[in-house]
């Protein structure tokens, strides 16, 4: 990881990057996007909550969460897709990891 390198604008103003981390703190070269399906969601408050999960797990940062489902990109480094999954399940919605980054 490189702190001097400019990260790129689309990463540095997604939210989770903005408030929770300094600028500079990820090699963005390296996040990779996990998929996951959800369980137990039905509404918009439910959104929040799982958006809320995701987002207090360190190195994720999150790019889309509807009802039943979410994407984020994640730091490998800082964490993994189990823990991803486990953190939204912990708030008591079932979650499990699609496609090919499961
Ligand atoms: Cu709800």
């Amino acid at each position: 990881m490189n702190a001097s390198e400019p990260v790129p604008a689309w990463v540095a103003c997604r939210r989770a990057l903005c408030l929770t981390y300094p600028p500079g703190v990820y090699d963005t070269r390296r996040m990779t996007t996990l998929s996951l399906a959800i369980d137990g969601m039905s509404c918009n408050h439910c959104v929040v909550h799982v958006r809320k999960a995701l987002e207090a797990v360190p190195g994720v940062a999150v790019s889309r969460v509807e009802i039943g489902s979410a994407e984020v990109a994640f730091d490998p480094v800082r964490t993994s897709p189990s823990q991803i999954t486990a953190a939204v399940t912990d708030a008591g919605y079932p979650a499990r990891p699609q496609g090919p980054t499961a």
